[in-house]
């Protein structure tokens, strides 16, 4: 069963590892969100990229959910001590990616090659791949003025009231090598738990993602990063109401309402479902909270299983329920 999650930050990197053990890791393939992507000290950084790979390598920050675990400073406290006032923290372990990166990237190799090296020096055998291997880059139109996606996520903490994003460059950008296929052949495609506006929108905005998402014939299922009207991490709620749009799965569901025939929507939410399935399509009320690795599992272990329902012809569902 070929899966192709979509993907970008903590959120969508838990889902996709838990995917990765629903159904033979081999055959899952994560789309994930490059616009985040930024250069400092002369490194190309890509955050999101980072984090799924580190998630599906288990070497990922627990705490944090983005950096590698057990990573130290010293190169962060060196800026210090040249008088630096570093606010993007890079750790030791973690500058390895990016030093590396960054020479494969000079050296003319694509971001989805560099990225399938990385990962497979990681021992991940899903396939990590970059929306795009040409620049796109979000930038956030605040009242503190144009702020480039890091700066306005990490620099300022997301606390600048944001009036509009523009993904510069995604017109001109081809999706990255074999994407469209991907989606095209897929027997699943999971919209990850990812903040919709930040982290997939870029992904959708790239050429042709749009019209494959409309024609694909897998189930399209997304999860829900808003529970209760919060988010579950990060800006997605906040980033909703400075939008002019209610902070609710409702939302949620309805932004993407057009191509998907399932929602998964948190057990508080549960007095949703009416609305959810009144937009035309089928609702799986699940605890959807990923606080550990068996509940990422058993999080996608309901996705496969909810995606198989919807289908006409099954295809077997989760590995784990065998
Ligand atoms: N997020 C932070 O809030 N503070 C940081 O200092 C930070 C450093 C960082 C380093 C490498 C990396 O791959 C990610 C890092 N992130 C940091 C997370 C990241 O910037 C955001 O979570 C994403 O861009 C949003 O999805």
């Amino acid at each position: 069963m070929n899966v192709v999650a979509l993907a970008g930050g903590v959120g969508g990197a838990k889902l996709a590892s838990g995917l990765s053990r629903a159904v033979d890791a081999e055959q899952l393939t994560v789309i994930v969100n490059t616009a985040d992507d930024f250069t400092l000290y002369g490194l190309q950084i890509s955050p999101d990229l980072d984090t799924v790979m580190y998630t599906l390598a288990g070497l990922a920050n627990p705490d944090t959910g983005w950096g590698m675990h057990g990573d130290t400073w010293q190169a962060i406290d060196m800026l210090k001590n040249y008088g630096m006032e570093p606010w993007f923290h890079l750790g030791d372990r973690d500058l390895a990616t990016h030093l590396l990166r960054t020479q494969w990237i000079d050296e003319g190799i694509p971001l989805s090659v560099v990225t399938r090296q990385l990962a497979r020096r990681l021992k991940v055998t899903s396939t990590i791949l970059p929306m795009s291997d040409d620049p796109v880059h979000t930038l956030v139109d605040s009242d503190r003025g144009p702020l480039p996606f890091q700066e306005y996520f990490v620099r300022y903490q997301w606390q600048p009231v944001v009036q509009a994003l523009v993904f510069e460059g995604a017109s001109e950008a081809e999706p990255a090598p074999t994407m469209l296929r991907r989606l095209e052949t897929a027997d699943t495609i999971v919209i990850c738990p990812s903040n919709p506006y930040l982290s997939i929108d870029p992904i959708l905005s790239l050429r042709g993602v749009h019209d494959v998402l409309l024609n694909a014939t897998a189930p399209i299922i997304a999860v829900s990063p808003i529970v209760g009207g919060e988010a579950v991490k990060g800006p997605a709620a906040k980033l909703m109401k400075e939008l002019g749009i209610e902070a609710s799965a409702v939302e949620v569901a309805r932004h993407y309402a057009e191509f998907l025939n399932g929602f998964v929507l948190d057990s508080r939410d549960a007095a949703l479902r009416p609305q959810i399935e009144a937009m035309g399509m089928g609702v799986l009320v699940t605890n959807t909270i990923m606080q550990s690795l068996d509940d990422r599992a058993r999080l996608a272990c309901e996705v496969i299983s909810f995606a198989d329902q919807l289908r006409p012809e099954k295809l077997g569902g989760c590995k784990l329920d065998a």
